[in-house]
């Protein structure tokens, strides 16, 4: 499929050669999303990997009515393609995969897509949350961190941050479940999953294959809250992993979160960088 798309005030227009006919359409695409949130940077990933031009709305995290509006649970990333409403990053992966299938996300060979796919599928079950509980909880010891995204950056707003954050800690802690043996078990299995994710990227640079696929989208995106936890960003034994998910996100131009490796807390959480 032969695309050219061009962007004209906002209005986006897609071209596509199909089957010798010309078609054009107008690309509403939107992603609902949380800035911060790696979940929504795994969505993002595939958009821009597959040059889809869309458009982003900002969700309120405190009340997602702009995602609750669409009739979403209230999660993000959430994207809407014309009606469509599509909601969870592996949805939306497969969703454009099956609409806009060039370049492709997932390998031809049908054990390597296998593959790719439960990679996929570990990582946002247990890599992304895993990741983001014990990033939450190096942030919540350090306020500073969260200074630009949940706390306000600077004065006046900034003297309420007390207040604020006893108001979102306990609800933070609640919704995703940061308490000593959740985060015990969340730095257990990472302990254990990170170095198989180092031994498959050894041969190739690749998670799957010779290409990237989702597995790796899956895996650079849902780590990045790793970047501020002293204990594995300063751990060597995952210096490779770690340095391989910056290479990639750098080659892909994906904005990353500061790697928190001596000193004070890098300023702002998550101190995204181009
Ligand atoms: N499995 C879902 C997870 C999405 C998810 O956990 N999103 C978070 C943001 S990172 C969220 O919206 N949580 C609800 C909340 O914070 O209220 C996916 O892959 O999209």
């Amino acid at each position: 499929m032969g695309q050219t798309r061009m962007a004209a005030e906002g209005l986006r227009i897609q071209t596509a050669r199909q089957n010798g006919v010309l078609t054009w359409r107008v690309m509403d695409l939107f992603l609902y999303d949380i800035f911060w949130s790696h979940f929504c940077e795994k969505a993002r990933f595939c958009l821009d990997f597959k040059r889809l031009p869309h458009n982003i709305v900002r969700v309120n995290p405190l009340t997602r009515r702009e995602v609750t509006g669409l009739g979403a649970r209230g999660d993000v990333p959430v994207i809407k393609d014309g009606d469509r409403v599509v909601e969870g990053s592996a949805a939306i992966a497969a969703y454009l995969e099956k609409e806009y299938p060039d370049p492709p996300l997932l390998p031809r060979d049908g054990a390597a897509r296998a593959e790719a796919l439960a990679i996929e599928k570990k990582s946002d079950d247990w890599l992304g949350p895993d990741a983001r509980r014990v990033g939450y909880q190096a942030a919540l010891e350090n306020p500073a961190l969260l200074e630009g995204t949940l706390l306000w950056p600077r004065a006046p707003k900034r003297w309420l941050n007390g207040l604020m954050l006893r108001f979102i800690e306990p609800r933070l802690r609640r919704k995703f479940k940061i308490f000593p043996q959740e985060l015990q078990e969340s730095r257990d299995r990472l302990r254990a999953f990170l170095p198989e994710l180092q031994d498959r990227i050894a041969a190739k640079g690749f998670l799957v294959g010779s290409a990237l696929t989702i597995a790796d989208i899956a895996v650079v995106s849902l780590m990045d809250p790793l970047e501020i936890v002293p204990e594995f960003v300063r751990d060597p034994t995952y210096g490779r992993l770690l340095a391989w998910k910056r290479g990639l996100a750098r080659a892909y131009r994906r904005r990353q979160r500061t790697p928190w490796l001596a000193g004070d807390p890098p300023p702002g959480y998550p101190g995204l960088q181009d």
